[in-house]
This record gives C-alpha cells, structure tokens and sequence, in this order.
C-alpha cells in the first residue's frame, strides 16, 4: 500500500463518522445539502421532525424549475406530490411506516408507467394522453415500499430506438443536457434520470437498460448505477426496445442508496414471465445488507485489458491511469487482480454483427405489444406502420431532421423475433456473450466480477442480460478541450466529465456486486468530489417553516 493509499484510507474513515446526524453546538440542526443527501440522512431528518416529505416535495419541485429550462431533465411533475407527500407524513406522525423509503422523492424514467395523472410517453406525443391499465410492477412496488413518484424524467426519445438522434432528445421533453460542462451532451437513453438524480432534483431515479443505458449515463453523472440482471426486476407497462435485453434499474448517488432502491423493485411478476428465470423467487438477496464493511476481500476480478482497445475511442492517458490506481484500492481492500484475461468473443460481440439483429426485431413485436395493453389509445396506434407514420405527421417530433432509421429498417425487413433467422442470431450471439464472453471467463478464470471503466464494459453485458454496477471513480482534468458529438449538436467531451469504474459478472450476482461496489465505494468517496456546475439553489433550510400563500405559491 502506497502513501497515497494510507493517506485515502486514513480520510475515508475520518469522513465516514456520522457528523451530519449531530446537531452543531449553536443547537441548531443542519439539514442534508440536497445535491447529495443519502436515504439515511433523509429517513433520519424525516424522523426526527426536522422537515417533512412536504418539505422534501416543495425542495425538490423548486429545485426542478430552477434548472429545468436549460437542463430539461424532467417531463413532468406530478400534481398529487405534495397531498400525497401530506399523507406519507400524518402516517409517519402515527408511527405507521409503509416501506424503508417511506415519504422519500423518486423520478422515474419516462417510460416507465404510472397510474396517476402522469403521462407515460417515451418522450413522444404518439403516447401523450394514452392510459394504462395499473401502475407498472416497478412503480407499483416503489410506491409499496413508501417512495413518492415526484416526476417522470426526460429520456432519449423511445429509450434511443428510433432513428439517429442526439442523446437525450425527446419531442415531449426538449433536449436534455448535462450538468458537469458547458452544453454537455447527456449519454442515454436514461438522461434525464441521470441528471436529476445527480443534480438533486429528487433523491434517486429510475432508468431502464436495454444496452448499456443505465451504466453509461451512471458513470457520465458520476452516479452508481445497477442495470440489474434481465429478469431481477419486471418490464411490465414499460415502455419496451427489447424483451431479451431491457432491464429498469436503480440510479443513486451512493451504492447503499441503490442497493435501497433495487431492494424495492426487485422480484417476480406474473406479468414479465423473465422474472421467472430469477433463482431467488420471492426471496430477492437482501442487497442492503451487502454494504457492509469488508466486501472485496478475498474477491477475484478479471481486467480484459484488450477491450479496451476494441473501440475507436480508446481510453485517454488519463483515464487509463485512473483505472489502474482503481486496480490499486480494490488490491489493498483485499482482492485478487486476474489481469489481462481475454474475453474471446468481445471482438466479434462490439462489432455489432449481431446486436442489431436480434434488438431491432425485438422492437417491432414488442412496441406494438406495449400498445396493445393501453387502456386509451388516443392515436390508435396498433402497427409499427402506424407508428411512423405518426412521427413522421406531426411537426412537434422534428421529423426528417431526426429521423426514424432504427423502424424504416425493420419495417422494409419485415423484422421479427420468431423468425428461424432471429434465432441464428440470437444463438451466435448468446455464444460471443456468454460461453466467450462474461460466462466462460468467469468459470475460466474463477471470478467473482469483471472490471473496466465502465464505457467499456455496458454493452459487453448487454446481449444476455448480465448485471452491471458503476461506481463513480474520476473525471477528465479542468483543460480538456471540448469536442463535439457526431451530430454536432452537443459536447461529448470537455473538461470535469465524470466516469465510473464498471463491474459485470454472472446473471444475478447482484448481491456480490453490490458488496464489491460498496467496499470500493468506502474506500474511494469520489462523488462529493465532482461537482456540476449548474446547480439548482434551494435546500431544505429555505423550505422547512415557511408557509405557503392562498396561492399555493411558495414564499422564499
Ligand atoms: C398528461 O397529458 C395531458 C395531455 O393529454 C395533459 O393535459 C396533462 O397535463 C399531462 N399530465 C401531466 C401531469 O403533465
Ligand atoms: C411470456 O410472455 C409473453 C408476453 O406476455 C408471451 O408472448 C410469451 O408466450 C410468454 N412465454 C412463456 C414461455 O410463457
Ligand atoms: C380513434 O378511434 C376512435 C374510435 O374508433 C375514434 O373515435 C377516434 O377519432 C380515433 N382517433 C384518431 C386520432 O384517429
Ligand atoms: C416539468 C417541466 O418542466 N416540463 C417541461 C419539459 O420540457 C417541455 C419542453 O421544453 C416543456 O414544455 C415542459 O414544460
């Protein structure tokens, strides 16, 4: 263990003393700063009668239209937060808690459906005023266990799967940009999620993964995020890309603020028969429980080196450097580096000779399928035929400038996913991902997890639905220059962008993951380091005690 090593382990203790829960010797009590605020600071102010979920709602709606102009992060509010924020709070005051995240703020991915007065659009006016049936499984079990949906958060529009857009770019929702430099480009297709949870416009959100769109926007918003393995959490009434690949996940700014939020929404469902693979039933791990103290010792993590070199945007010199002294914590906590193991069919895998072929046809039944379970349908759109055609009418979707690639290739190919052609794909696929890909170096090299910087790892987990933890773990320097991204519409690099440190490992090792993330976590602290520079300014001491006027308007 280097000086340096000591020196970080010596501060991580002294910085993981629980100072914020003493009230300072003035005697007045110090409120959570709202960018960072854990579940355990919020549940302990909460109890403790310092604020109220009303509070919370009233700071956080504030904060939304603060920075929701120029970051158009959130779709919508929704407008019962504050009565049922009112009835989390009268419940708690009669000591009657529904669930570990009672009264506690959560946006969720625009696609991801509500039963409330929100729409549920995948950033399109085709959904606009459409109905479903009951709240999604995911919306349903966040809200038995206490959470309130403040707000349903901007996305890539159909979660990426539409044509060649910028990231983050939805009709309903505007462009959404992040927060760390000047007109970041936000990585997708959760965006908004990410961007609200990092800029702390709600405690946490969630996003859905269908190839690396939980993971990646993690890491570029220096949050954790867990795409949960294909099957750990249902897709029921959510807005889909891919049965065999999507995957709705928590985005959180600590791995035990995660672990909360998987804990919540994982486990079977009668309505996504995928559950049914999970091993655990309705005994989910209890992925709380694995933050604890000691996690990486005695653990054994591959690093396949050569992908990174597998994409023509290799990995600068200093994010490099980073990375290995990454390597460097997660030895000196204990574990075992297998490094430069080889992942044999990585190359044929990011190729993409696959993917398309197995991900498009998925789309064009389950789009329609998603639609066929509306209980509105104000369009009456059925088809994918119909669909475009919607798009492509109505000025408000910026068609021909965005354009509906992803859907005129497989309308033209008659795409989809019962075809025998489907199934070579899908099988020689499931070979490069799994017996060559994560599964076989597992079994081969006995590992308990797979490392690389995130971005070069989501989308080797993608094909089989493996799970994926990143954990923020640096930035890019104060002069790197911007560059734009092939749209020329944003920057996709620039100066203090974060980056996560990703792992992967067997379908439904999450439990093992989290407790992998947690000890590096501990040991690193890295996300209170970075900060955005656009920042929403109202905290709770701006909030808690004062009253509303006969308007509803807050007086601050
Ligand atoms: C949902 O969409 C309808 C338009 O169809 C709109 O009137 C309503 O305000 C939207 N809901 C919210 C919470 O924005
Ligand atoms: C799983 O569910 C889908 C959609 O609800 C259905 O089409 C499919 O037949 C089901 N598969 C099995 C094996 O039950
Ligand atoms: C959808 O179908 C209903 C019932 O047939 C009809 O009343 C309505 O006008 C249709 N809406 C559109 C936008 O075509
Ligand atoms: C809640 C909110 O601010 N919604 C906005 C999202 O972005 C669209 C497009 O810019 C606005 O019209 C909404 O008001």
């Amino acid at each position: 263990m280097t000086a340096r090593h000591l020196l970080q382990a010596f501060i991580v203790i002294a910085c993981s003393l629980p100072l914020c829960q003493c009230a300072p010797a003035s005697g007045r009590v110090q409120l959570p700063s709202l960018l960072d605020a854990t579940l355990d600071e919020l549940q302990s102010g909460l109890n403790a009668g310092h604020f109220t979920s009303v509070d919370l709602i009233r700071a956080y709606t504030a904060r939304i239209g603060q920075v929701n102009s120029r970051l158009h992060a959130v779709n919508e509010i929704n407008p019962d937060a504050v009565s049922i924020a009112a009835h989390h709070d009268s419940l708690r005051s009669s000591g009657n808690l529904i669930g570990p995240l009672h009264g506690i703020p959560v946006v969720v991915k625009d696609n991801i459906g509500t039963a409330d007065k929100m729409n549920n659009t995948a950033g399109s006016f085709a959904l606009l005023g459409a109905e479903i049936p009951e709240d999604s499984t995911v919306a349903r079990k966040l809200r038995e266990a206490g959470a309130i949906v403040l707000g349903k958060a901007n996305l890539s529009q159909w979660s990426g799967a539409r044509g060649e857009i910028t990231q983050g770019w939805s009709a309903y929702g505007g462009q959404c940009i992040g927060a760390y430099y000047r007109d970041m480009d936000p990585d997708g297709s959760s965006s908004g999620s990410g961007v609200a949870a990092s800029t702390g416009l709600a405690w946490a959100a969630l996003g859905t993964d269908t190839s690396g769109s939980i993971a990646d926007p993690s890491s570029k918003h220096n949050l954790v995020g867990i795409k949960p393995t294909t099957g750990l959490t249902s897709r029921y009434l959510v807005v889909p890309i891919s049965e065999h690949q999507d995957s709705v996940g928590p985005m959180a700014r600590t791995v035990k603020d995660a672990a909360y939020l998987l804990a919540a929404i994982a486990g079977p469902d009668e309505h996504d028969n995928y559950t049914s693979a999970s091993p655990f039933g309705d005994r989910v791990p209890d992925y709380v429980a694995a933050c604890k103290g000691n996690g990486l010792r005695g653990r054994r993590i591959g690093v396949p080196r050569h992908m990174l070199q597998l994409w023509s945007d290799k990995p600068s010199d200093y994010m490099l450097e980073i990375f290995d002294s990454a390597l460097d914590v997660l030895r000196a906590q204990g574990a075992e580096i297998a490094d430069d193991i080889v992942l044999p069919g990585a190359v044929d895998l990011l190729n993409s000779k696959y993917s398309p072929f197995v991900t498009g046809p998925d789309l064009m039944v389950d789009i329609p399928r998603y639609f066929s379970q509306l209980k509105t349908n104000p369009n009456n759109i059925t088809t994918m035929i119909q669909l475009r055609e919607f798009i492509q009418n109505d000025a408000r979707e910026g068609y021909p400038e965005k354009n509906t690639a992803s859907w005129d290739r497989g309308i033209r190919r008659g795409y989809d996913n019962t075809s025998p052609a489907w199934w070579a794909n899908y099988k020689a696929q499931a070979e490069l991902a799994g017996p060559r890909g994560i599964a076989g170096a597992v079994d081969k090299y006995s590992l308990d997890a797979i490392v690389l910087p995130t971005e070069y790892l989501s989308k080797l987990a993608a094909p089989l639905g493996n799970p994926v933890i990143s954990v923020p773990v640096g930035r890019t320097p104060d002069d790197t220059p911007l560059e734009k991204n092939k749209f020329g519409t944003l920057n996709i690099k620039g100066p203090n962008q974060p980056f996560g440190l990703g792992f992967t490992g067997a379908r439904f090792s999450e439990e093992i993951l989290v407790e992998i993330a947690y000890a590096f976590e501990q040991a690193t602290m890295v996300r209170k380091t970075i900060v955005p520079y656009i920042q929403p300014k109202t905290e709770l001491e701006d909030i808690v005690g004062k009253r509303e006027d006969t308007n509803g308007e807050l007086e601050l």
